[in-house]
């Protein structure tokens, strides 16, 4: 196997022998196998626009098996296997409607028409011998490739939950299939791969959008909101990930039963939704970011449902108590089908739930972009007044590894005059810091998950118009850190709307060959973080220079 599509990579820059994140080289060929038959599906998707046809089944399943490609999504080989045979399936259905309408089908790459195994053993070995390099003779165009599939991932995720929720846009699914049936030509230059990574930060964007609409359409603009840490005595059940929809499901259906639903991880900012937070037995928020479910599952004495990522190997102290939905699976753990939370409501009847209330802190969240631009007027006069002096976003994904306390003391050391913005589940590292307030704006807004970074951009936005001046030219400084494949769309956003000066950690993409960095160095100032001391002078200091 080979997989570097993460931050957790193996020393080297590849896992090669087992996922540090536990997936298996079973796994990463059948993932291989699957990216490759959307890859050859992609030739008749982009052959038929041009003939005026698409195929709204199609267009849904190909973000979906992208999705479940992300890291830490699905470790089920069985899983892959079915994708793979329906991949293929809706490949054929495609080539015969591309025939019909008189569009090209004749197409020599073999990821056009091969046929999958008919065991998963005959799938994986099939998946060991494709490649995911768009061309693997000249390092920097493979690069670029990679940059673009990792965050195709990202679109698929936002697109996929934009989709469940009956939000689609044509443009998005168009590039998706551009940019898979790119990677199957030896033809494009550097330049062009530097256009088809640059679309992904735009289409992004765009998808980003969509997914904002949907969830601030179905259940409101998140209000600022605060989320209590302890909890409450009775049944309990645990919902993690990024899914609003199944959250919304999962209150609907726990309604009137004893239960009290809290959240874990990425799922904190939902209790800011009027349509979600009107549940009286939505109660609070337990746990930190993903890479603590060890410990945090273990100890939770109800059901923990994952609808999205991040998933880890299940420990056998709570691998009865944990369940999977959507596109998330791990073999043996039982698998919610088509909505019906039953098995996870009845486990959770069957378990202790919390003896007492347990009190504890609060947190506030549901700082996006509605709730932000509504005290507009006090942030600018901040502003200008000098009270606020600067402000930081800190946001990204959180990771086990050990230098992202980065974090945590970068947030602990911003001066007082200073305001964090933060989203996605790196917050953790210091979301329950009481930071205060400054003219009654709080020095650390939650904007939301990583889904919402939307929200984050908008705001930046708003600002730069407020001040009649361009985002690099804002009191503001992006401090980012990244783990999984959002984070590379997100990324190629920023640097989509020219923003620069961005610093990223806790390592650089093991996936950006020295010439692919130095043009990021060199066209966006994009840089390494280093300690929070010096990070922290170097911005503050150039914006005294520069004020
Ligand atoms: Fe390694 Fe990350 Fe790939 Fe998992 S997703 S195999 S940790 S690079
Ligand atoms: Fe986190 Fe997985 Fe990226 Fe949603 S839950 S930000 S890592």
């Amino acid at each position: 196997m080979f997989c570097n599509q993460c931050e957790q990579v193996s020393k080297g820059g590849g896992c090669t022998k087992i996922g540090t994140c536990g997936k298996k080289p079973d796994v990463a060929a059948l993932q291989d196998l699957l990216i490759y038959s959307l890859k050859g599906l992609s030739l008749y998707a982009v052959e038929g626009r041009k003939a005026g046809i698409a195929d709204a089944e199609t267009d849904e399943f190909s973000v979906s098996a992208l999705f479940s490609t992300l890291t830490n999504v699905n470790f089920d080989a069985e899983k892959f296997a079915s994708l793979i045979q329906e991949s293929v399936g809706l490949r054929e259905k495609l080539r015969e409607q591309v025939k019909a309408a008189g569009g090209q089908t004749g197409f020599a790459d073999e990821a056009a028409s091969f046929t999958p195994g008919e065991t998963i053993e005959e799938m994986v070995k099939q998946g060991e011998a494709v490649t995911i390099m768009p061309n693997e003779v000249d390092a920097d165009i493979s690069s670029l490739g990679q940059t673009t599939l990792y965050g195709l991932k990202g679109i698929a995720a936002y697109a996929y939950h934009a989709q469940v929720l009956g939000h689609k846009d044509e443009a998005v699914y168009t590039y998706v299939y551009e940019a898979l049936a790119s990677m199957l030509r030896k033809d494009l230059s550097m330049e062009e791969w530097v256009a088809i990574v640059l679309k992904c930060g735009e289409v992004n964007l765009k998808v980003m959008e969509l997914l904002d609409a949907a969830n601030t359409g179905r259940y409101g603009h998140p209000v600022p909101t605060e989320v209590p840490l302890g909890a409450k005595k009775g049944k309990a059940i645990l919902v993690s990930g990024h899914d609003l929809n199944d959250l919304e499901d999962i209150l609907k259906q726990s309604e009137g039963k004893g239960i009290n639903v809290y959240t874990h991880g990425e799922m904190l900012p939902t209790h800011a939704y009027p349509e979600l937070k009107k549940y009286s037995h939505f109660y609070g928020h337990y746990g930190t970011a993903w890479q603590n479910q060890h410990k945090e599952f273990a100890e939770f004495p109800g059901a923990v449902i994952m609808t999205t990522n991040c998933l880890k190997k299940p420990h056998d102290s709570y691998r009865e108590n944990i369940f999977t939905c959507g596109l998330v699976g791990w073999p043996g753990v039982t698998h919610i089908n088509d909505h019906d939370y039953t098995p996870a409501i009845e486990r959770t009847l069957a378990l202790p739930g919390f003896p007492e209330d347990l009190p504890g802190r609060t947190v506030m969240t549901g700082f996006a972009r509605n709730a932000v631009m509504g005290v507009a007027d006090k942030v600018i006069d901040g502003v200008k007044s000098g009270a606020i002096r600067h402000f930081f976003l800190v946001a990204g994904c959180d990771g086990a590894k050990p230098g992202r306390n980065y974090y945590t003391e970068f947030v602990e050391k911003v001066p007082e005059d200073c305001v964090v913005m933060t989203l996605a589940c790196g917050k953790f590292r210091f979301f329950d810091r009481e930071m205060g307030d400054i003219g009654g704006i709080p020095r650390l807004l939650d904007i939301g998950q990583c889904n919402d970074a939307y929200s984050a951009i908008q705001i930046a936005l708003a600002l730069s118009k407020a001040f009649g001046v361009g985002v690099n030219e804002l009191p503001l400084s992006m401090v980012l850190s990244w783990y999984e494949q959002k984070a590379v769309s997100i990324l190629l956003t920023l640097l989509y709307l020219g923003i620069k000066d961005i610093r990223l950690g806790p390592t650089l993409p093991s996936f950006l060959t020295p010439n692919v960095l130095d043009f990021l160095v060199k066209n966006y100032d994009i840089k390494p973080i280093t300690t929070p001391d010096e990070d922290l002078a170097a911005i503050l200091n150039k914006e005294a220079v520069g004020a």
